[in-house]
């Protein structure tokens, strides 16, 4: 009898705004790149998109629901993907402008960052001369100060306020303790199963990306979860594409995107997040799974349906 294939959720983070200054051309932050790239995504095979907006002007990151406005519905028209609204923002926002966007468009996703931290990128600063936008030289550099806010008070908040739209969130774990910040959240009643967790690697504040550290986390969630996740990992940087590869191997699900790494190889700047998604696709098929449909990720995460969401 034929071995029946894993099915791999690809990911992709299109935009970027927290960690992700414009140090590549390919980065999208206009509307209609964003649309672009969102669309060519889906098409490379990305199942859902996690969404990011910015200011056009300016470039800053931004939650203001109306420089989202412009290119949600180009997306939803062009593709049959899952829209994910970061409630991420900007290490600067409170945690009530931050969900405002997936609350004003009712996204089938949103993300749910599961605990505080020091979400550092300063050692970029040192490493470029020159900077699109005035304003990030100064943002980077300031990250060795930031704390990047999720208190169990915002978190109880942010799933408070969105439980009326039936959101299914996309819950990033930094480090194995923000599992324990989650398995506390799912005992108080605020998050139903299946969750679904990003474990989040590589970033400054956080676990480190390597294998043992992907296990540990594993681990840890088979421990308090059980039955009732589903996961995929993002590495930052050069990590992104090992340890998607190494995810999809363990039977999770990935992300890949210009938000989390703009490189497609070592040294290397990629074209497109479309080109990073096509990687990840061909390695995943190439090594035996199958790539999700947008319908499959639908039943595999429990969501409410394309059709029920607000733009
Ligand atoms: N880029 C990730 C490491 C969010 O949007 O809520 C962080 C992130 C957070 O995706
Ligand atoms: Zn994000």
């Amino acid at each position: 009898m034929a071995r029946k294939r894993n099915k791999t959720i690809i990911t992709c983070a299109v935009t970027g705004a927290i960690h992700t200054p414009t140090m590549s051309d390919a980065l999208p932050y206009t509307y209609d790149d964003i649309a672009r790239q969102a669309i060519d995504a889906a098409e490379a095979g990305a199942s859902i998109l996690h969404l990011h907006a910015r200011n056009n002007e300016t470039g800053a990151p931004s939650v203001d629901p109306a420089d989202f406005a412009p290119f949600l519905p180009r997306i939803k028209q062009a593709t049959d993907a899952v829209v994910n609204i970061s409630t991420g923002g900007s290490l600067t926002l409170s945690i009530q402008d931050r969900i405002r966007p997936a609350a004003t468009f009712s996204a089938e996703m949103c993300s749910m960052n599961m605990g505080s931290m020091n979400f550092s990128f300063h050692p970029l600063a040192g490493r470029y001369d020159s900077w699109k936008f005035d304003w990030e030289r100064d943002y980077v550099a300031n990250s060795d100060g930031n704390i990047f806010r999720n208190t169990f008070r915002d978190i109880r908040e942010a799933a408070e306020t969105l439980a009326p739209h039936d959101i299914k969130f996309e819950h990033e774990c930094y480090d194995v303790g923000h599992l324990y910040n989650l398995k506390f959240c799912m005992d108080s009643g605020l998050f139903k199963a299946p969750i679904f967790i990003q474990f989040v690697m590589g970033i400054l504040g956080g676990i480190g990306a390597d294998i043992d550290n992907l296990v540990f986390m594993k681990k840890t969630a088979d421990k308090l979860f059980g039955d009732d996740y589903r996961w995929s990992v993002l590495a930052a940087g050069i990590s992104q594409i090992p340890m998607a590869t190494t995810a999809s191997q363990m039977g999770g699900h990935v992300r890949v995107g210009l938000e989390d790494s703009l490189l497609i190889s070592r040294g290397t700047l990629a074209d497109s997040n479309a080109q990073q998604v096509a990687k990840i696709h061909r390695i995943v098929e190439e090594l035996g799974s199958e790539v999700a449909t947008p319908d499959e990720a639908r039943e595999m995460l429990g969501l409410k349906g394309g059709d029920k969401v607000n733009f």
